[in-house]
């Protein structure tokens, strides 16, 4: 005998081999109790946020919110809720955790994630819709995780939870599609998805970052930043932090994410790549037209990179001495323009010293 009776309508069966699956589309789903019937009990929600086109072709539908079932109260024990993010073409999709606070025996995050309640963020790009999403990351415990960005236009959410708790709230993510990569400095070009130009008379200093700032960055991405200074200035960069997954020598042989550095307009690098968590502290441009690019593959992330940025000036005597070398100066040199002080000190003690070296007999 079948007994129907969840929201009106719980399924009820005199078998212990008992499944019960709701198929449910519309984003705002109020979920009864999760408690348990019986052992192999599984609730199952899908949902889809796509944008779409506005009445004049522009697209609507850019940014929301998604949450586990019933927040901002406690979800319901032993459900499966997928919500699959279909960005338009050239979009990416950022998601922005706000709340997070999953069942953990130990109220651990991440720990052991893989026999908890959890949240997977799995990648679409390069796969078809009929492919396996690449994972980026799955979550547990309490902690918000890291922002994400997807590698194309898709990107989906698998909550799974086998228990609940009366404090156990579940989460919220802002999800936004976006073709800015979350950066906000340069201007942005359309020769590439990912370009931005940073010309003296406009953008004389400012910062610089890896896309998705703030957090992970996406996967099979490419960035360049182009730098156009007067003919007599060169950029320098101070690096504020630096998680560029990765390997020595950084190549695509080692599999790592890197970050280049070259003269516009030619193809050899004018420093080593940079990979790994311990960039230098100051780079300096060879002259004014300096490009930066960041490229990372299909798997690992790391936090990315920002830096200040500057265009300064040439040194007469620099100039004199033709073509200037890209050298990487010690944090003490990131200084504006502030005198080493120990070379300073040096200084004063040899010419104070000089007189009586000159009379020391040979
Ligand atoms: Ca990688």
């Amino acid at each position: 005998m079948w007994m129907v009776m969840w929201r009106g309508i719980l399924l009820f069966s005199p078998s212990l081999h008992f499944l019960l699956i709701l198929h449910l589309h519309h984003p705002h789903i109020h979920f009864v109790s999760g408690k348990r019937i019986w052992s192999n009990e599984v609730l199952s929600c899908n949902e889809v946020i796509e944008a779409q086109r506005g009445p004049e072709g522009e697209w609507m539908g850019l940014r929301g919110n998604i949450t586990s079932p019933d927040f901002p109260h406690p979800y319901p024990a032993r459900i499966q809720c997928r919500v699959d993010l279909k960005a338009p073409p050239g979009y990416r999709i950022r998601l922005v955790f706000t709340h997070f606070h999953l069942f953990h025996p130990l109220n651990r995050s991440n720990d052991n994630c893989e026999a908890m309640d959890a949240l997977t963020v799995l990648d679409w790009a390069g796969t078809g819709t009929g492919g396996t999403g690449g994972r980026i990351g799955r979550f547990c415990g309490p902690g918000i995780p890291s922002s994400v960005m997807s590698s194309g236009s898709r990107l989906t959410l698998n909550f799974r939870s086998i228990t609940s708790g009366t404090h156990v709230t579940g989460y919220k993510a802002e999800y936004s599609f976006v073709r800015d990569f979350g950066l906000s400095s340069g201007r942005q070009l359309d020769s590439h998805p990912c370009f931005f130009q940073f010309n003296s008379t406009i953008f004389p200093s400012g910062e610089i970052c890896s896309p998705n700032p703030g957090g992970l960055y996406p996967r099979n991405t490419v960035c360049h930043y182009e730098f156009r200074g007067h003919p007599r200035q060169r950029v320098r960069l101070v690096f504020k932090y630096f998680d560029v997954e990765g390997v020595a020598p950084c190549s695509a042989k080692s599999d790592s994410d890197y970050l280049q550095f070259s003269t516009i307009g030619t193809k050899e690098d004018i420093l080593p790549r940079r990979c790994g968590r311990f960039a230098p502290k100051v780079v300096e441009s060879e002259g004014p037209d300096f490009l930066l690019s960041f490229r990372s593959n299909d798997k690992y992330d790391g936090l990315g990179f920002a830096a200040k940025y500057q265009f300064v000036w040439r040194k007469d005597r620099e100039k004199d001495k033709g073509v200037l070398r890209p050298r990487s100066l010690p944090a003490s040199e990131a200084s504006e323009g502030k005198e080493n002080p120990i070379i300073t000190l040096s200084a004063i003690l040899v010419f104070w010293r000089l007189p009586s070296l000159l009379l020391m007999p040979l």
